[in-house]
């Protein structure tokens, strides 16, 4: 029997390699501090495996200064793994950089066809793969990424990405099987015409891109009106450190590949 889309026993993660510092970013608010990304990844690290889940640490790779965000190039489910196209071009090359270790822990490993999806414009709801358009993703893609995903059983679905905004899940996440959380820009969207949408409060949008792990939901420490929403509404949340590697535009989907595995 399939499991529901927020439970997970498995994951991967990449060790931050220093040239982290030069990583994307929307805005330049400043290089991060490289030893407090590490605390602030060892911190997730160790949330992930308190829900949990099984963690493989991949080796940090100094050539991809983006490579800890290891959801942008490939995407994980029980039944096999697709090995994505990251958008950017300073990102193209970490497919190849996980693909046997993608490889070796899945017996079905598609590869997208034509076109560019990065893992960050791609919410899994219990309904349908939803997928979001943006800079990274574009129409083809999107399309590919749809033909892999009816292989594998599930339904995807386009829609857009805010403008300007980096990635779907920037603005997004789910935090139990029919709940949303979302900025108000995106709230509205049909992709979540069948669930119930939270909002985060004006100012936190940053904080919509939590994560729901099993029992409980991990959100950006720095976000405590959206902490205490969340906790008033019943979830038992984690805070989680991420103010530095936020210079780089993470949220906390993105540090992790994760999966249940039968
Ligand atoms: C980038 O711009 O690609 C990275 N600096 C941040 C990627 C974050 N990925 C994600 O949310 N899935």
């Amino acid at each position: 029997m399939s499991q529901p889309v927020t439970r997970f026993n498995r994951a991967i993660v990449r060790r931050p390699a220093a040239s982290v510092v030069d990583g994307l970013r929307a805005i330049d608010v400043g290089a991060p501090d490289f030893a407090a990304v590490i605390g602030e990844h060892d911190a997730y690290c160790a949330a992930l495996g308190d829900a949990g889940v099984t963690v493989d640490v991949l080796e940090a790779l100094p050539e991809f200064p983006d490579s800890v965000f290891v959801e942008d190039p490939a995407m994980v489910f029980t039944e096999g793994a697709i090995l994505l196209k990251p958008g950017a071009a300073s990102r193209e090359g970490e497919t190849k950089m996980i693909a046997d270790d993608i490889r070796s822990r899945f017996d079905t490993v598609l590869n997208l066809g034509d076109g560019y999806a990065e893992g960050g414009d791609v919410l899994v709801t219990p309904g349908a793969v939803l997928i979001g358009l943006s800079a990274r993703t574009d129409e083809a893609g999107a399309q590919s990424l749809i033909d892999c995903l009816a292989k594998l059983g599930k339904k995807g679905q386009i829609f857009q990405t805010p403008e300007g905004v980096l990635h779907f899940k920037t603005d997004c996440s789910l935090v139990d099987e029919e709940t949303v959380l979302a900025t108000s820009r995106l709230a509205g969207s049909d992709a979540f015409k069948s669930m119930r949408v939270l909002q985060t409060p004006d100012g936190e949008e940053a904080a919509a891109n939590a994560l729901r792990v099993n029992d409980v939901v991990f959100v950006g420490s720095d976000f405590p009106r959206t902490i205490d929403m969340l906790t008033d509404a019943g979830y038992d949340v984690i805070p989680l450190p991420t103010t530095e590697i936020g210079k780089v535009d993470a949220g906390l989907s993105c540090m992790s590949l994760r999966w249940w595995a039968d």
